[in-house]
């Protein structure tokens, strides 16, 4: 279609029709009856609504005709992408509202100037090599291009190029159709930058960074530490942890990721056998998401803590070792202790010990309103013992006699060694009753104890004094000195024998 007739078109026509009505005989048609011209009027009447219905048919077919070339005129002015016909100069022939606005002017501002201020240099030379290469090609061309708007802003189109058909009698013209890609573009400078920043964050950290797909196989590792371990990047990709470590150790790992793919966080240590050493490490393995939420697989971020784990160990060794030195040291100390208020020879309470223990006794005893009963006791003519047997024999005696002591007294009772062959036996709680019993008792012990030494038979008697708190004094040491009288009646009495005091 070459468009509307024009005016001047229309008077062509008409003088052409009478041109040609002038020229032609046209024949009268012959009229002899009524029912001839009725006929011809039939005929007519015919004519003229066929002419009527043609007439209509045209009319809408050019209302369709001027519907459509408006709809073309919407689509091609409110398109979104920027379209230009350009001539050989490069001159815009024509654009749409999209590419005006790309450029940043009017319409009327552009149509018949060069598009050449409106792109970089760069992109200028781009787009004249892309617009040759279309006509060469007769294929449509793309390029990227920067086009500089009119107010200096910058944009980025993708630009497509096609030469059109040119008639024999007109110049080359190009339609370039352009599309903003400007937000593509900062996107992908976005990623990339983000990318980098990821790239070289990750590869900064010497931990074990991965990602596995859903069947637990690797689709990425991160990190320095692939190039560190001589390994590349395809000893993992594609590949699960069975199939790198191995069934034995891969599976604590199977059993971390599965629960990762069910949505778990899951943080567990591990350890591989290097050389002769074993390395460790602490693996925190979390469920990789879809933009729907949905767990797509598994990210995994690992940390050798062999050393860690080596100093741990140490510490656990060195405080064993302290338990163990602090163990020795308190046993030492309570050696130390009975040491001090033991007497070495006969295993019983010294001296010292009865004098701690008597003010708390006879405190305790005041306290509660009992009784504490004592006796005192010296081996009878001792120094014969040793005279005869030697003092070892009568060393061996003393050992004897504490044995017997201790095996014969009640534990709340405390015997001890009060002289070379001298003891006391304190009874916290007892009668005088209880006291003289006992202390009979133990008369009798010794008696019938039987002493071995060197195919000797070595017989001891002992002299013994009693006396009773509070009863035969205000206080312990009244009442033993009180017992010790009594023993030295014992002895005046014939030795062997036991004598309660009588103050
Ligand atoms: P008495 O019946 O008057 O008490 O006569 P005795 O010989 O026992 O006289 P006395 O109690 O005065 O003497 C104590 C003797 O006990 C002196 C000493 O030889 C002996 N003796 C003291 N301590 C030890 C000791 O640890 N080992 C030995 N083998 N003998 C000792
Ligand atoms: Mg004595
Ligand atoms: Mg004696």
């Amino acid at each position: 279609m070459n468009g509307k007739p024009s005016e001047s078109n229309f008077s062509n026509l008409r003088r052409q029709a009478l041109k040609l009505l002038s020229e032609r005989r046209l024949t009268e048609p012959k009229i002899t009856s009524i029912e001839d011209a009725r006929r011809l009027i039939a005929e007519l009447q015919v004519h003229q609504i066929e002419l009527e219905l043609q007439n209509d048919e045209l009319r809408r077919t050019q209302e369709q005709l001027a519907w459509e070339r408006e709809k073309y005129a919407d689509l091609y002015n409110f398109a979104p992408v920027a379209y230009f016909t350009l001539d050989e100069r490069d001159i815009i022939l024509d654009l749409n509202l999209n590419a005006a606005e790309l450029l940043g002017n009017e319409r009327k501002y552009l149509i018949g100037h060069p598009i050449a201020p409106y792109l970089t240099p760069d992109s200028f030379q781009k787009f004249i090599e892309t617009r040759q290469a279309a006509l060469e090609t007769k294929l449509p061309q793309g390029c990227d291009l920067t086009i500089r708007r009119r107010k200096g802003s910058e944009s980025h189109v993708h630009a497509r190029t096609v030469a059109l058909d040119a008639s024999n009698d007109s110049s080359q013209l190009w339609r370039a159709v352009m599309t903003d890609i400007t937000e593509r573009k900062r996107m992908e400078t976005e990623l990339q930058v983000n990318e980098e920043r990821f790239r070289s964050l990750v590869t900064s950290l010497s931990d074990i960074i991965y990602t596995l797909d859903a069947e637990q196989r690797h689709s990425g590792v991160f990190g320095d530490w692939v190039q560190k371990a001589g390994l590349s990047e395809d000893h993992f990709l594609g590949k699960t942890a069975r199939e790198i470590l191995g069934a034995e150790n891969a599976f604590v790992h199977e059993d971390a990721n599965r629960r990762a793919l069910n949505g778990e966080v899951v943080s567990y240590e591990w350890s591989l056998p290097n050389g002769t050493e074993t390395v460790y490490y602490h693996t925190v393995v979390s469920p990789m998401r879809n933009s729907h939420g949905e767990v797509v697989g598994v990210v995994g971020v690992g940390r050798d803590i062999t050393e860690r784990k080596r100093t741990e160990d140490e510490l656990k060794r060195l405080n064993a070792a302290l338990q163990e030195q602090m163990r020795e040291v308190k046993e030492l100390h309570q050696q130390l202790r009975e040491q001090a208020v033991r007497d070495p020879l006969t295993g019983l309470f010294n001296r010292r010990y009865l004098q701690e223990t008597l003010d708390r006794e006879v405190a305790r005893a005041n306290r509660e309103g009992k009784s504490i009963g004592f006796i005192i006791m010296d081996l009878d003519h001792f120094k014969r013992v040793n005279d005869r047997h030697g003092h070892k024999a009568g060393d061996m005696a003393l050992q004897q006699l504490g044995n017997l002591l201790l095996k014969n007294l009640r534990a709340e009772d405390v015997a001890c060694r009060y002289g070379g062959e001298e003891f006391t036996v304190m009874m916290p709680g007892a009668s005088l009753e209880t006291t003289l019993e006992r202390a009979n008792f133990l008369l009798q012990k010794i008696n019938e104890m039987p002493i071995e030494y060197n195919g000797a038979d070595i017989k001891i008697t002992a002299s013994m004094g009693v006396a009773l708190f509070p009863k035969h004094g205000s206080n312990g040491e009244e009442a033993m000195s009180h017992a010790d009288n009594a023993l030295y009646a014992a002895k005046a009495l014939g030795r062997n024998q036991v004598v309660v005091y009588d103050g």
